[in-house]
């Protein structure tokens, strides 16, 4: 038995789509922070349009913090009670625009606006109208001009090179700031030209996190490297280049040396299975694919690339469907202490609760021991693969319908351990393992893997 096993500090962080401020703050201290999540990305914390779907947050009225999800105070007390849990708040910022063109209205906490008029932010002149298209939208996507200056779907296009726009924008962040939060996800990057956004951001203070949202497409000018000069980028190529070889069983190694060819350096890659456009979308992997959706998080969670985020949202079968609300708009809380999963299947509006299934803490105790440590190359056979995190852990999948046996090599002592997807060790300094468990002898593990499972044993779950 090993008592103590050397841990990192926790880097992977958790994106927990609509879900109200005052439901965060309950996770954090319940789950995240004990899990050891290092971070948590919210849903847009400004006032936006009020309508009830989901995207309704994606259209932004006015910088005051009262939105569907929850009050300024809501927002504040749940970023103090995540801190002290040693969760760090990550917010979604939505800069590059304002509202949808279509009609005047009011927001969600009484702020009227029209037409390139947001009374105290914004008017006429701050926006792009880049007469280049019908409508002003953006049409054509290899077109670098159209893709910064005309509007996405038609969202009232900020012009973010302008003095008086970035200081509006930079007040809005500095509040968020003031209440703590650590940094920002920049929505829609692409959109602003990266001079803009590096601008804007480096008005902020030192230190502030910056993970800029860039859709990877080899067939477009702009480019997510363009945006890494001050901050992270959610590079898209890992979980398209991941998922079809878990769907398929035809598993590469990805390049080991240096950095991955087609994806941006390590260090400033955020990297994911899926999001709340990609669970919509292109993603081929998701909550409704449970144990292929385990499968996936585990293989990125025991993986030496980027920083990972786990993603946990709602189900849904219309793709616009916000989370269940009250009568007044505001989102209902909704709790995770109780869940498990993957489940079966879920209701519409169901949580998927992920940050709750056993498998995914299992592998952030995986992520703790395996720290620095290099991955190895991998083995595969059959529809089962494998790969050794150097003296670390192993982990290993099999994606097929039948059971499978996967021997991997490694450099581990010999000795008994407990499987940490099924459910590692049965107590801090037990002997038994509440799941799986496996024995390292002479240099080779032999793991015995159902149908679409993962397996995971690393220094500290050795008994
Ligand atoms: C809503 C309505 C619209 C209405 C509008 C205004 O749905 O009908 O016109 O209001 O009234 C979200 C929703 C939208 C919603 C919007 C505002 O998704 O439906 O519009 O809120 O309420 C592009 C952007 C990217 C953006 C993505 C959705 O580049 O930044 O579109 N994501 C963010 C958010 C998202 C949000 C917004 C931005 C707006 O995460 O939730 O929208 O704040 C290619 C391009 C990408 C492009 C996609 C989609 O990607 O490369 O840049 O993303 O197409 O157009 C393959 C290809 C890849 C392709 C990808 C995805 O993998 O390789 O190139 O598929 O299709």
């Amino acid at each position: 038995p090993t008592p103590s096993v050397e841990r990192a500090a926790p880097d992977a962080g958790i994106q927990l789509f609509q879900l109200p401020w005052s439901s965060i703050a309950e996770e954090c201290e319940t789950r995240l922070g004990p899990a050891g999540f290092a971070w948590v990305l919210t849903s847009p914390p400004n006032e936006s349009i009020a309508r009830e779907e989901w995207w309704a947050s994606y259209q932004p009225v006015s910088y005051g913090l009262n939105s569907r999800l929850g009050t300024r105070d809501e927002f504040a007390d749940m970023v103090k009670r995540c801190d002290a849990a040693g969760v760090a708040v990550i917010a979604d910022a939505v800069i590059n625009h304002m509202t949808g063109q279509d009609a005047a209205g009011t927001g969600f906490a009484g702020t009227p606006y029209a037409h390139d008029e947001y009374p105290g932010l914004y008017g006429p002149d701050d926006f792009h109208h880049c007469g280049l298209t019908p409508g002003d939208d953006i049409v054509d996507y290899t077109s670098r001009e159209q893709v910064q200056t005309c509007e996405l779907v038609n969202l009232a296009d900020l012009d973010t090179s302008g003095e008086q726009v970035q200081r509006t924008i930079v007040a809005y962040l500095d509040d968020l700031l003031s209440l703590g939060v650590a940094g920002f996800r920049i929505d829609a990057a692409k959109h602003m030209a990266a001079d803009d956004v590096a601008a804007i951001v480096g008005r902020l203070p030192e230190g502030t996190r910056i993970m800029s949202e860039v859709i990877r497409s080899a067939r477009e000018p702009v480019q997510p490297e363009e945006y890494t000069g001050f901050g992270e980028v959610f590079e898209f190529s890992y979980a398209r280049d991941l998922d079809p070889q878990l769907e398929s069983g035809v598993f590469a190694d990805p390049e080991l040396e240096g950095d991955r060819p087609a994806h941006v350096p390590a260090d400033r890659a955020v990297v994911f299975i899926d999001n709340h456009d990609t669970e919509r979308g292109e993603a081929d992997i998701t909550y409704r694919d449970g144990r292929l959706y385990v499968i996936a998080n585990a293989l990125m969670l025991a993986d030496d690339y980027g920083t990972p985020v786990v993603y946990s949202g709602y189900a849904f079968s219309d793709r616009d469907s916000g989370a269940p609300a009250e009568a007044d708009g505001t989102v209902s809380p909704a709790s995770c202490a109780d869940a498990g999963g993957p489940a079966e299947s879920y209701a519409d509006g169901e949580r998927t609760c992920v940050q709750a299934w056993p498998a995914i803490a299992g592998m952030l105790e995986f992520r703790a021991v395996a720290g620095a440590a290099p991955r190895l190359e991998g083995v595969s056979d059959g529809d089962a693969y494998g790969f050794e995190r150097e003296g670390r852990g192993v982990v290993a999948v099999n994606v097929g319908d039948e059971t499978q046996t996967l021997a991997v090599p490694t450099t581990l002592p010999s000795g008994q351990y407990c499987d940490v997807v099924s459910g590692g060790k049965d107590a801090i300094d037990g002997e038994g393992c509440r799941g799986a468990a496996y024995t390292v002898d002479g240099g080779v593990v032999r793991f015995e893997l159902a149908p679409q499972t993962a397996a995971a044993i690393h220094l500290g779950s050795r008994r």
